[in-house]
């Protein structure tokens, strides 16, 4: 199973699917609603997914909800640091989820192991040059512009050969900026810059994205095209009611031995993983 080098000592050698729990700690993003906007509660929500058997918390202060504003870099630090201090003591392994390379600094310098930049090197041009300093891993997401217009930003010959191909252009430069192509895991970016019907030759199609030869996070939790599909009567199925789809997905990931999945809700995927992995191991 491919992983990415410079993970924690424990991560490394885990012969089965990861999971990152997602703690958005910002009060706009749509799958939890604010609830989480809070240090304490973060930090305790955080513990509960360790609990239930997360093996990295993905920190983020910035919503990346279609159509959200950027906030300042304070109110993302000010927002992010407290929570990583609330967690980094325990031994929690810590991802940031940010585009900033002042974000990524403060946050690894607090703690935290591993950067998920969303947009791939893409939003901040001194990313990719800060993160060549680090050894910690790098996850770089298909991105194709800020949230407030990525909606218009669909237009695609081939989706899954064009998103591909414009991960390998990112991971390219990113190796020309000085990072280990070792340190990179790549993520397709479900829902980012893709109709809700964009997303499904993504996953049908996931051994053209594996031809490259890199490890994957795959982000599909609770995100709309699930809604979409599940929708009665012309009405979308509410972001907390996903859950069963995403663990299907989760456990489809698994089989396919990626080396990651970010969920919301950890338990059902890591118990979905577990037997996935049971079966795996049995001769
Ligand atoms: N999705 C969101 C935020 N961060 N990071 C990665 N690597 N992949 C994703 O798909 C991803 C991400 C937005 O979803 P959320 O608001 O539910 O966290």
């Amino acid at each position: 199973m491919l992983h990415p080098s410079g993970l924690p000592e424990n991560l490394r050698n885990l012969d089965r699917t990861l999971v990152m729990g997602v703690l958005n700690v910002t009060p706009d993003s749509f799958s939890d609603g604010g609830r989480f906007d809070d240090t304490e509660i973060a930090i305790s929500h955080a513990f509960q997914m360790i609990q239930d058997g997360a093996d990295i918390i993905d920190i983020g202060g910035e919503s990346t909800r279609p159509g959200s504003e950027r906030i300042s870099v304070q109110v993302e630090l000010d927002r992010v640091l407290p929570v990583i201090a609330g967690l980094v003591d325990s031994g929690v392994a810590i991802s940031i989820d940010t585009m900033r390379a002042e974000v990524a600094r403060a946050a690894i310098e607090a703690g935290a192991c591993m950067i998920n930049d969303v947009s791939g090197g893409k939003s901040d041009p001194e990313m990719l040059s800060y993160v060549s300093t680090l050894t910690v891993p790098y996850i770089l997401m298909h991105w194709r512009g800020p949230s407030n217009i990525m909606n218009t930003l669909t237009e695609y010959s081939d989706v899954v050969a064009d998103v591909t191909s414009e991960i390998s252009k990112q991971v390219d430069l990113a190796v020309a900026a000085g990072i280990a192509r070792e340190r990179i895991a790549v993520d397709p970016g479900i829902g980012f810059a893709k109709t809700v019907d964009q997303n499904w030759p993504i996953l049908k199609h996931l051994d053209v994205l594996e031809g490259l030869g890199l490890p994957i996070l795959m982000g599909a939790s609770r995100k709309k095209f699930l809604g979409e599909l599940l929708a009665k009567d012309g009405v979308v199925r509410d972001s907390d009611e996903r859950e069963s789809a995403t663990t299907a997905i989760s456990t489809l990931m698994a089989a396919r031995g990626l080396w990651a999945v970010r969920v919301h809700d950890v338990k059902p995927t890591r118990d979905a993983i577990a037997v996935v992995d049971r079966i795996a191991k049995t001769s």
